[in-house]
């Protein structure tokens, strides 16, 4: 298996550590990357351009570190995740915390490094880079039709597009995930959770 990788990352060392508490850390080899760079081999993999990215033996490849994490305890020693449970629901929301605090701490530090206009307007633009390319691939390999966690995120993040970046047009050249999302849309759990207006 191979790990984007960089060596600060906290989201790659949660990884890292992960693979050693499940016992095949020495089955993963780490590829040193600069996310913030959009490497091209890191891109042909995580259309987001971020690190950790995981790909496996079978050259799928995963993201984010949730993910990562919860396929090396399915194949490794599966201790990391609870059975459904009350220890389960601890040991996720604390996963949750967690993470939330690298990405407020990694945001925070991003943002010290933007002090001007420019900086800003670069941060937004790699920002909707890396929503483009995960819309390409999405319309290359569109979600399930039936409801699972990933078609109900991708259903959820695509009307997002539509309620605050309206004019982005993200149909355009899409033909076949617009379908998919208009035939979602219409599904009571995704009609039904829409915000109001
Ligand atoms: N939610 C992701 C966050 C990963 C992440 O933001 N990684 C940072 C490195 S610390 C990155 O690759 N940033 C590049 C970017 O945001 O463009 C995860 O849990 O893996």
């Amino acid at each position: 298996m191979k790990l984007h990788y960089s060596a600060t990352s906290p989201y790659v060392r949660k990884v890292v550590a992960c693979a050693l508490a499940c016992g095949i850390s020495d089955q993963i080899t780490r590829i040193e990357t600069n996310p913030h760079a959009s490497p091209p081999d890191l891109l042909a993999v995580n259309p987001l351009s971020k690190v950790p990215c995981l790909v496996t033996q079978d050259g799928l490849a995963l993201f984010d570190s949730a993910v990562i994490c919860e396929y090396l305890d399915a194949i490794g020693a599966g201790l990391l995740f609870p059975p459904p449970g009350p220890a389960r629901w601890r040991a996720l929301k604390f996963q949750a915390i967690g993470d939330g605090i690298m990405d407020a701490a990694v945001s925070r530090r991003l943002d010290m490094a933007r002090p001007t206009e420019a900086a800003r307007e670069a941060a937004m633009a790699r920002q909707q880079d890396a929503i483009v390319r995960a819309l390409d691939l999405l319309q290359a390999d569109p979600p399930a039709n039936h409801l699972d966690i990933g078609s109900i995120t991708i259903a959820c993040a695509l009307g997002y597009l539509d309620l605050r970046f309206a004019s982005d047009a993200w149909r355009e050249g899409r033909g076949k995930l617009a379908q998919w999302y208009a035939a979602m849309a219409e599904r009571p759990e995704i009609n039904g959770s829409a915000p109001p207006g």
